[in-house]
């Protein structure tokens, strides 16, 4: 194959079908190569099976589709890692490895997904600095800070072009989230627009910091664009959206769906929200890269609850 190419690992999850989707529209579906641990029933475009833990198949790919640029999107989130450290270890670090490897001997441009789980206890929980104590409390974070000081260690060490964002909760309406703590988020829409009650699994005050999903994608492809000068760091950039609490956002949809009922039954995730961080300091990726986000939280429920209720053909009152 001639044309350059992108390729996205974990493809099939929330981040990775929304990123397919915008890279295909900037670039052509043939510039872009979607590959995930299996085949997905429906799909566009190019798509390969591909176990990130194996360093053969993913080097066969590379040279097969000319890959120029990797979104290594495959990983193990906090809460089914919690379930299978061992496992979640392995794939998250085993993954990332061949992944920056790879860009070394090929000279690829790698995207990494760090995430506010690198945040721990000992951290400063508002506002938190884009510098602070790493100490996380599930083996997501951990493999997460291991994972930033990997690519700042290819970076220096190799000069492997290696970006990346601690990103917050996402939210969606266009996939569903798979085993991560802020999942209540995009759950709790679904079911307000299919009219049922939702039980929450963390606590009515739990803050957390969330962000929309076309500011998460935009945000990616504004770092993955920017010139190489203006990423001053390669570890992993603080990001922002919005923060807020289960009953917050509640009430924000009950301001379009009056009589939507949550209950609060939080389980074994509300020890790993405790130990994040309320709200974030992104001033580092405003000031070297313009980072700006769009939407709060009135904008986001808006727009998700309107997407939501087309999807389930429901008239909203
Ligand atoms: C999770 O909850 O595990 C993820 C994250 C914040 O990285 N959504």
């Amino acid at each position: 194959m001639t044309t350059e190419t992108i390729l996205i690992t974990g493809a099939s999850g929330q981040i990775g079908t929304v990123l397919t989707e915008e890279l295909r529209k900037r670039y052509g579906s043939d510039a872009v190569l979607q590959t995930d641990i299996r085949l997905p029933e429906e799909r566009q475009g190019h798509f390969e099976v591909l176990d990130v833990m194996n360093a053969t198949q993913l080097g066969s790919l590379i040279r097969q589709y000319n890959v120029r640029q990797v979104y290594h999107l495959a990983a193990i989130l906090s809460a089914k890692g919690e379930k299978n450290p061992k496992w979640a270890w392995e794939i998250n670090m085993a993954g990332l490895f061949n992944i920056l490897e790879a860009a070394r001997e090929f000279g690829l441009r790698v995207f990494f997904p760090s995430s506010i789980a690198v945040f721990g206890g000992m951290t400063p929980r508002i506002n938190t600095p884009q510098y602070a104590v790493l100490q996380p409390e599930t083996v997501y974070g951990i493999s997460k800070v291991a994972g930033e000081n990997w690519c700042q260690y290819f970076y220096q060490k190799y000069e492997v072009d290696v970006r990346s964002v601690r990103y917050p909760g996402i939210i969606s309406y266009q996939s569903m989230p798979g085993g991560g703590t802020t999942d209540y988020a995009v759950e709790i829409f679904h079911n307000a627009v299919k009219g049922e009650p939702y039980s929450c699994f963390l606590k009515e005050d739990t803050r957390l910091p969330m962000m929309y999903m076309p500011d998460a994608i935009r945000a990616t492809l504004e770092l993955m664009e920017a010139p190489a000068e203006s990423v001053k760091i390669r570890s992993s950039y603080n990001l922002a959206g919005m923060s807020f609490t289960p009953s917050e956002v509640a009430a924000e949809i009950r301001k379009h769906i009056p009589g939507f009922q949550v209950a609060y039954e939080p389980d074994f995730r509300q020890n790993i929200a405790a130990s994040w961080p309320e709200s974030i300091d992104d001033s580092q990726a405003r000031e070297d890269w313009g980072w700006q986000p769009e939407y709060g939280l009135e904008k986001m429920t808006i727009d998700m609850l309107a997407h939501l209720k087309e999807y389930y053909q429901v008239v909203l009152m």
